[in-house]
């Protein structure tokens, strides 16, 4: 495959200067010009937890109490760690995010290699603060910060065949120790339909609590899908290949019964062994009601219109 440096392939793509102009005046006015002039986090700030600067405010927000940073890292699903909770964030200190890059290929007229650090400057952060909800019934809201995936998406020009869009994770035995076990057939792979991967909602973060993500949350870029459970948003993902096919996820390979290619968050239908009525949200002791889409139905349900979604679970 032709490799090229992501600043070649798009050179008149970087943030334009009214969007940059106004961010400065945004920073000004919220006092944080410690890094103006830089275009988000400079090559090199490999550690996780460091501050990104420039960021604004992002549409779709919720006025919910944010999940604490604490247990937004301490209480994970990251197999590739360990399957217990706390496993992830005692054990992705081994997790190295830099270098980094993403591949990008299948049916897409400008395929590459996109280093992290291009990624991170190709379009401009947000502050997302999205509900969350785990297939294991408990649910967190949390401040991401990425751009919409769209913004690469477009940029890397799909084909008229593409349908689909798989993500792939790490997979590298010296860095994620659960990879030595056989819970999933590694590497973590997951898959959007391209309108789903187009919709504004869906993120590529980079970051949360205005700071790079831990590794644990999927160091040092991963999908956040809010109206689908949480599985279908990858972490550390190494690669996104456009598709004509729908893929089969590492979960639907799992227990095709269980998961299926969708997983759009709906208290209707019942996973196998238990009922998607409720969540517990972290933090809090009585269960509250999950909503259809996960509370995102009027910007999301029309992407379903006319299909069973018992069906397609
Ligand atoms: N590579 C990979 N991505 C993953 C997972 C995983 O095990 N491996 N778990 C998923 C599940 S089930 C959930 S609920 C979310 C959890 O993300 P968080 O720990 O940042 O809240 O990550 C998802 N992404
Ligand atoms: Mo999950």
């Amino acid at each position: 495959m032709l490799i090229k440096h992501p600043l070649d392939i798009f050179p008149s793509e970087i943030t334009p200067p009214e969007v940059y102009r106004g961010r400065r005046a945004f920073m000004r006015a919220t006092g944080s010009l410690a890094l103006a002039g830089s275009l988000g986090l400079q090559a090199g700030n490999a550690a996780a937890g460091v501050k990104l600067a420039g960021t604004r405010p992002g549409p779709y927000g919720t006025r919910e109490e944010m999940t604490p940073y604490k247990d937004v890292t301490t209480y994970n699903n990251f197999y590739e760690f360990g399957t217990d909770k706390a496993d992830p964030a005692r054990n992705a200190g081994s997790l190295k995010p830099r270098p980094w890059s993403v591949q990008v290929d299948g049916l897409v007229k400008r395929p590459g290699h996109y280093d992290i650090d291009a990624l991170l400057k190709l379009a401009s952060l947000e502050d997302r603060i999205y509900r969350m909800r785990c297939v294991e019934g408990w649910s967190m809201v949390i401040p991401w910060v990425g751009y919409p995936l769209n913004e690469l998406i477009r940029r890397v020009e799909p084909l008229g065949g593409a349908k689909y869009l798989e993500f792939t994770t790490l997979n590298d035995r010296s860095q994620m120790p659960g990879v030595r076990t056989s819970v999933l057939d590694w590497p973590y792979t997951e898959g959007l339909r391209l309108d789903e991967a187009r919709h504004p909602l869906t993120l590529l973060a980079v970051g949360l609590y205005g700071e790079t993500l831990a590794n644990q949350n999927g160091a040092p870029v991963r999908i956040v899908v809010p109206w689908k459970y949480g599985f279908k948003s990858a972490k550390s993902i190494v690669r996104i290949r456009f598709v004509d096919k729908q893929p089969v996820s590492a979960w639907m390979q799992a227990a095709p019964r269980e998961y299926g290619f969708y997983s759009n968050v709906n208290p209707e239908v019942d996973h196998p062994r238990w009922s998607q009525a409720k969540e517990r949200r972290i933090g809090e002791f009585f269960k509250r009601k999950t909503l259809p889409f996960n509370g995102y139905g009027e910007q999301v349900a029309r992407l379903y219109a006319g299909m069973d979604l018992r069906r397609y679970f």
